[in-house]
């Protein structure tokens, strides 16, 4: 593969150093690269790949001679993308901020790789909870065109980026010794108000928007649609924060046209790329996030019949969020935009 210029954006975080990890397990072709962060991280020294990189604050001028650039998320997206953008970069953004936009493609390469070559400069990551779930509805979607969908989210607190892992950690260590809990993460909103997750439920991810819903849940509802090209399709959603650290797993409900039969589904996720069926209730097994933290699959188990409409399936999906529903996805894009440059 051609070899490009590379920068992050958003280096030190979860994601930013799931980015380091990938590209080099994936031996991703860099020439050279420009590890960014806030001027909180700016100084800070990462070994990588036998080279010490300084990592350097982020400025509208970051971005001279970048090739790619891998924005890991949260604010830096709205305020730097459209100078790295100006710069001549392609931006790979992991933030919510442009996904929806109607020049900006939101891409899962194995469900919609035909969107990258729109781009404008900008290409979308989907939301976490988003990816996971279209990868196995991309594969049951081939068979029968979908008419509703009800999911509900267990999300794990890495998708609150290593603040939300630590405050697990430092809970159930504080819930160990009988020490007393004070929550100072979770959720994350814009009130100063948080609860306990060790131990607990909180079903809010995200802040509240005037529908009741939270931002969470309206994200999997409008990116999914965007993605599977289909505004019609229904889909309800309800997003939980669960006291597990990594790894996200939804129970999805699927009412399709059309008949969708459990084989007929297994074989379908079973020859998807990037999915794997686990899927054996006479063996106990199914998927679990404990099992599919660190994977690059995401995958899907427990499938069988809704018996209470004419052509529904039930089942559950798990999946790495830093990994397939961030950093991997993130970079899977990027692969893509290089072979095609190869051809050109
Ligand atoms: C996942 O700084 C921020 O507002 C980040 C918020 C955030 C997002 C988002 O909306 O971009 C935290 C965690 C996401 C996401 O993937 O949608």
């Amino acid at each position: 593969m051609k070899k490009i210029n590379l920068a992050i954006v958003g280096v030190t975080g979860a994601v930013g150093q799931e980015f380091l990890k990938l590209i080099e397990e994936r031996n991703f072709p860099f020439a050279n690269l420009k590890m960014l962060a806030s001027s909180r991280s700016a100084g800070k020294k990462i070994n990588f790949m036998g080279k010490e990189y300084t990592v350097e604050e982020t400025t509208e001028n970051s971005f001279d001679g970048i090739d790619i650039a891998l924005f890991a998320g949260g604010s830096a997206s709205k305020i730097f993308a459209p100078a790295a953008v100006k710069a001549g970069a392609v931006v790979i953004d992991n933030s919510s901020t442009f996904r929806m936009d109607k020049d900006v493609p939101l891409v899962v390469p194995e469900v919609n790789p035909q969107a990258i070559f729109r781009h404008k400069g900008i290409i979308a990551n989907p939301n976490c909870s988003t990816i996971i779930m279209v990868m196995a509805l991309k594969p049951l979607y081939d068979i029968s065109k979908i008419k509703r969908i009800v999911v509900s989210t267990y999300q794990a607190v890495s998708g609150a980026g290593r603040e939300g892992m630590e405050e697990l950690k430092n809970q159930l260590d504080a819930l160990a010794k009988n020490e007393k809990i004070e929550p100072k993460i979770l959720p994350v909103s814009k009130l100063e108000k948080h609860y306990q997750i060790a131990s607990n439920l909180l079903p809010q991810i995200d802040i509240f928007m005037d529908n009741l819903y939270t931002k969470e849940e309206m994200k999997m509802i409008d990116e999914t649609k965007k993605i599977m090209e289909d505004d019609e399709m229904k889909i309800t959603a309800t997003t939980v924060r669960v006291p597990v650290f990594r790894s996200h797993a939804e129970s999805v409900n699927v009412e399709f046209f059309d008949e969708v039969s459990v084989e007929s589904a297994k074989n379908a996720l079973k020859n998807f790329d990037g999915v794997t069926l686990t899927d054996n209730p006479a063996e106990m097994i199914y998927p679990q996030p404990l099992e599919t933290s660190g994977k690059n699959d995401v995958e899907v188990g427990r499938i069988r019949k809704d018996f209470s409409v004419e052509h529904g399936l039930n089942f559950w999906v798990c999946g790495d969020q830093i990994r397939k529903g961030a950093a991997l996805n993130a970079l899977q894009i990027a692969e893509v935009l290089i072979k095609n440059s190869e051809k050109n």
